[in-house]
């Protein structure tokens, strides 16, 4: 598929060592690695180029345009919408949602009406909507899920009423590693009329995601998660939908004129990027989307399943292991309990063994509850990782329970 020793040279902090052990980095839900593309291309656009985008009539401003709005096209082009104007450059897929709940809950939706988020979903697609709730006085419904760790589809549909305005669900899980149906999900909820917010920030890195194909009318991710830049991220959205939304932040860049009378808004895509954006994330992001598409996103799927597979199966072999995510359509993120031993004990021993793995509850609090758990151990995997870094992840676990 890809080499991947080649692959991990692009990364130079692959060849660190933490407490004098090489580094096993297997936390990448949380934030990916760079490779030296993404890093160098950030530098270079500091250097050469670094001006403020659509102000200026100078040469360096033009060419800072022309790149932040090539980066536009690589993401368009990424993830298949049909025009540059239906991508919004955020800070990422916290900022996305929040833009969405802000700008639809407050111009499409009266006290009473409902969104649909499901029991998996990190805090981020559910705390803008309560905090619109509060507002607005709207409800939130919640999707169930069977102890495998799969949406129960049935009760899904359940949940419509004339009231539900908006489904906000997330495609991939960051706890459980569920790729959730959310094809079908959207076709449910067109079906009853009503639009779809698809999380995109576990999916994007790690499989081919098509919105045209989805039919997805908004979509959020973050470029950290995909070997890109932190800080940045976008917000898709279907032309005609953003058309409709209200801006959520406003000040210089999203206007066409103003004056003590009258504001005239900026067109799609700028009414929503109020002030200077961070146009070199945007560059970098683009050099990270250009890096994972040479490589090939059903490539890196198919690595990533395969480290999946076998770590599934390892893990399972280690007495008192409690796997939490057990869905057919699982990707890279592997959530765990051994015995009694907690899972910040587990968590800081294996990072003394140089591994990295995230412990907690992982932003889902709500999902920990539906568990009866507190947290647990989070292995998740990049498109670097190797399957010897899970053998040394299940040796890393056998030691740590011979301390206990
Ligand atoms: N999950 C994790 O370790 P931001 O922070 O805006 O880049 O992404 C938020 C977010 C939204 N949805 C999902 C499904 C996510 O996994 C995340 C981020 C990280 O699992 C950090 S909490």
């Amino acid at each position: 598929m890809f080499d991947i020793q080649k692959v991990r040279e692009d990364f130079p902090i692959l060849s660190r060592t933490v407490y004098g052990k090489p580094l096993v980095y297997l936390d990448n839900a949380a934030t990916t690695q760079k490779p030296r593309a993404v890093v160098e291309s950030i530098a270079n656009e500091y250097y050469s180029v670094n001006a403020n985008v659509h102000r200026g009539v100078h040469f360096l401003s033009q060419q800072a345009t022309e790149h932040y709005e090539a980066a536009r096209e690589t993401v368009r082009k990424f993830i298949n919408a049909r025009t540059t104007n239906e991508i919004v450059f955020t800070r990422g897929t916290t900022e996305s949602i929040n833009l969405l709940a802000s700008s639809f809950v407050e111009s499409q939706m009266k006290p009473g009406e409902e969104v649909i988020v499901s029991n998996m979903e990190h805090h981020s697609n559910i705390v803008p909507w309560q905090v619109e709730a509060a507002k607005c006085g709207i409800a939130i419904k919640v999707i169930p899920i069977n102890d495998k760790g799969e949406l129960l589809l049935d009760e899904y549909e359940k949940l419509f009423s004339p009231k539900t305005k908006l489904v906000s669900i997330v495609h991939v899980s960051n706890v459980l590693g569920t790729i959730n149906p959310v094809k079908k999900m959207i076709q449910i909820a067109h079906a009853h009329g009503v639009p779809v917010l698809v999380d995109g920030a576990q999916s994007i890195p790690h499989m081919k995601v098509d919105v045209q194909d989805l039919d997805a009318d908004f979509l959020a991710f973050s470029g950290h998660k995909v070997y890109g830049p932190t800080g940045i991220g976008v917000l898709y959205g279907k032309e005609d939908w953003l058309d409709r939304l209200p801006p959520y932040q406003s000040g210089g860049e999203m206007i066409q004129s103003v004056s003590f009378e009258k504001t005239v808004f900026n067109e799609l895509p700028f009414k929503f990027e109020a002030g200077t954006p961070d146009y070199v994330g945007s560059v970098s992001l683009a050099r990270a989307l250009d890096y994972v598409s040479a490589l090939g996103m059903d490539n890196i799927f198919a690595h990533e399943k395969e480290l999946t597979n076998y770590a599934m199966k390892r893990l399972k072999e280690i007495e008192g292991m409690r796997i939490y995510g057990e869905s057919e359509q699982k990707s890279g993120v592997v959530s765990f309990l051994v015995g009694q031993i907690h899972h910040l004990d587990m968590g800081t021993l294996l990072d003394q063994l140089g591994i990295a793995v995230r412990t907690g509850h992982h932003c889902a609090q709500p999902l920990m509850i539906r568990y009866g758990i507190e947290g647990t151990v989070r292995a998740s995997f990049g498109l670097y990782n190797t399957l010897a870094e899970v053998d040394a992840l299940v040796d890393g676990i056998k030691r740590v329970m011979k301390m206990f």
